[in-house]
């Protein structure tokens, strides 16, 4: 099957969460530390499974044997986590409420389980809407006695305008602390015409943070007590953290509680950041760790922690820090990609020093069209394919590996 993915694909499919291709060139930022990094390798986890433009994989934190696979176009799967698994469960539909599709960067695009997924049912989903253009987050609620999902379960968390079709973002992720973490993009088009990285007002190119456990203000959901900009009247209370671009996945990472995230650039650069309480992470002034368009570094702005430019890859796909236990020598390590190249990077940061420690490409998979990371109960990770309609895992490579086929 694999050998039937063409290389290169199409430049529509290049634009998928970038918008132009640009002739921006940079040198990555290969950072050769004091230990090297080991390469990897990407094996079909699920060969007898396929999906339909997979966009996401997670656990439900409640039962550890079970995986679930977003697909693009509206549903979700859930299947055992075991590799001679041929079957698959359709546990959500929504692709009927998402007609004509009209940008390929719109769609189901996030999904996350409430922490007490297995007493209240609860699980979270971010998907586009048209006539007008919008992007939702909606509660939905799993029946267990059931075992099935109601349409009629539908509680719509939050409700944004998009003015155009691309940049929704989005990543949902539940933090440590119990808030659900959203992203959203700057509204699209390009260069940020509407100006929503830089403005504190806005939903749009940020990261929010809302407590879904409470209500307050006639909303379905209430501010935490210490959002950064909870007592800020020219902001959204809700907003975590902004200037960001399109932050494509971000993850905590399950030991130590970092968030990261991997924000698409423009023209040139893509961005790995760590995301802190109130962060400005400079788009659209700067975009990676360089001016844009004449835009200044205001004091205030925090510079992603790595880049690399467009002879690296054109849109970069946010991973996760690696913390399981089948592959000890990724251990601690950040792995991330980029989209369009297929390339993966191992980044070792250092806590102390607040600095990158080790950054290294670790894997090329030109056909994989790597869409998202995801992360089982045990912290094993994968990554789907997007175009090809696969899931892998990854693993350290064997030494006498051969090349990938793809
Ligand atoms: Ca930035």
């Amino acid at each position: 099957m694999l050998r039937r993915v063409i290389l290169g694909l199409s430049v529509g499919l290049f634009t998928l969460f970038c918008v132009q291709g640009g002739s921006g060139c940079t040198s990555g930022q290969d950072n050769k530390g004091p230990s090297s990094l080991p390469a990897i390798q990407l094996v079909e986890a699920f060969p007898k499974l396929s999906f339909d433009l997979p966009v996401f994989l997670c656990g439900d934190g409640a039962d550890d044997s079970l995986l679930y696979v977003v697909e693009q176009e509206g549903k979700i799967w859930r299947f055992k986590n075991d590799k001679k698994t041929g079957e698959k469960d359709l546990f959500f539909d929504i692709s009927s409420r998402i007609p004509g599709r009209r940008h390929n960067e719109e769609g189901l695009l996030a999904l996350a389980f409430h922490p007490k997924f297995k007493e209240n049912g609860y699980f979270y989903v971010c998907y586009s809407q048209h006539d007008p253009r919008r992007g939702l987050v909606s509660r939905f609620t799993w029946d267990k006695r059931k075992d099935e999902v109601a349409d009629t379960s539908e509680t719509v968390i939050l409700n944004i305008s998009q003015p155009y079709g691309n940049h929704n973002g989005c990543t949902l992720a539940f933090g440590p602390d119990g808030y659900l973490y959203a992203s959203f993009g700057d509204g699209g088009s390009a260069g940020d015409p509407k100006g929503s990285g830089q403005d504190k007002s806005s939903l749009l190119g940020a990261i929010l943070r809302i407590d879904v456990d409470a209500t307050d203000l006639g909303k379905k959901y209430a501010i935490p007590e210490d959002n950064p900009f909870k007592d800020d009247k020219d902001a959204a209370p809700e907003i975590w953290a902004w200037g960001l671009r399109n932050v494509w996945r971000m993850s905590f990472d399950r030991k130590d509680g970092t968030l990261w995230a991997g924000d698409v650039g423009q023209n040139a650069y893509e961005e790995v950041d760590i995301i802190v309480k109130g962060g400005n992470y400079g788009w659209n002034k700067r975009e990676g760790t360089h001016d844009y368009r004449g835009g200044d570094k205001a004091k205030d702005m925090i510079d992603p922690v790595a880049e690399y430019g467009r002879n690296k890859g054109i849109s970069i796909t946010g991973g996760y820090v690696y913390r399981g236990e089948a592959q000890k020598s990724l251990q601690g390590i950040y792995l991330y990609a980029d989209y369009g190249t297929g390339r993966v990077w191992g980044l070792k940061w250092d806590a102390d020093k607040e600095k990158v420690d080790t950054l290294e490409e670790v894997g090329h998979f030109p056909r994989a069209t790597i869409s998202s990371f995801g992360e089982d109960a045990k912290g094993e990770l994968y990554v789907c394919g997007h175009r090809v309609g696969a899931i892998y895992r990854i693993e350290v490579k064997a030494d006498n590996e051969e090349e990938d086929d793809f």
